[in-house]
């Protein structure tokens, strides 16, 4: 049992943060072309930042679908103009998906992953 408890420490130091370094790099592009929002869905880690960057030619959004709609609200960017970001983070885990305000044909996904231990191994 302890061999199992230290293993999933392990496992958890060792693994974890390679999981978030490799995926901390990435971020979502905004375009003026489909997919609009690259990639249009990205999976992280509970308390990963998620990154947005507006690489198109017009303003655009990131707006959780839940706002305005009598929902629980997890994020929503002003305008985000030519070059403009905007970061989300702490959210938990549960598949988010948004628009944008101003088209909304543009739309995107974010799947955030429950991390369960179990018998003290850590499962992403
Ligand atoms: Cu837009």
């Amino acid at each position: 049992m302890l061999t199992l408890f230290c293993l999933g420490w392990m496992l958890l130091v060792v693994l974890l943060p390679a999981a978030l370094s490799q995926a901390e790099g990435s971020q979502i592009i905004l375009l003026d072309r489909v997919p609009f929002y690259a990639p249009s869905t990205m999976t992280v880690l509970p308390g990963q930042v998620v990154r947005w960057h507006n690489q198109s030619m017009q303003p655009h959004t990131v707006t959780h679908d839940s706002c305005g709609r009598g929902g629980k609200c997890a994020f929503a960017s002003e305008h985000l103009h030519p070059g403009e970001r905007f970061s989300v983070n702490g959210l938990s885990p549960g598949t988010y998906s948004y628009h944008c305000e101003l088209h909304p044909f543009m739309r995107g996904r974010i799947q955030v992953k429950r991390i369960v231990q179990n018998h003290g191994i850590t499962e992403l």
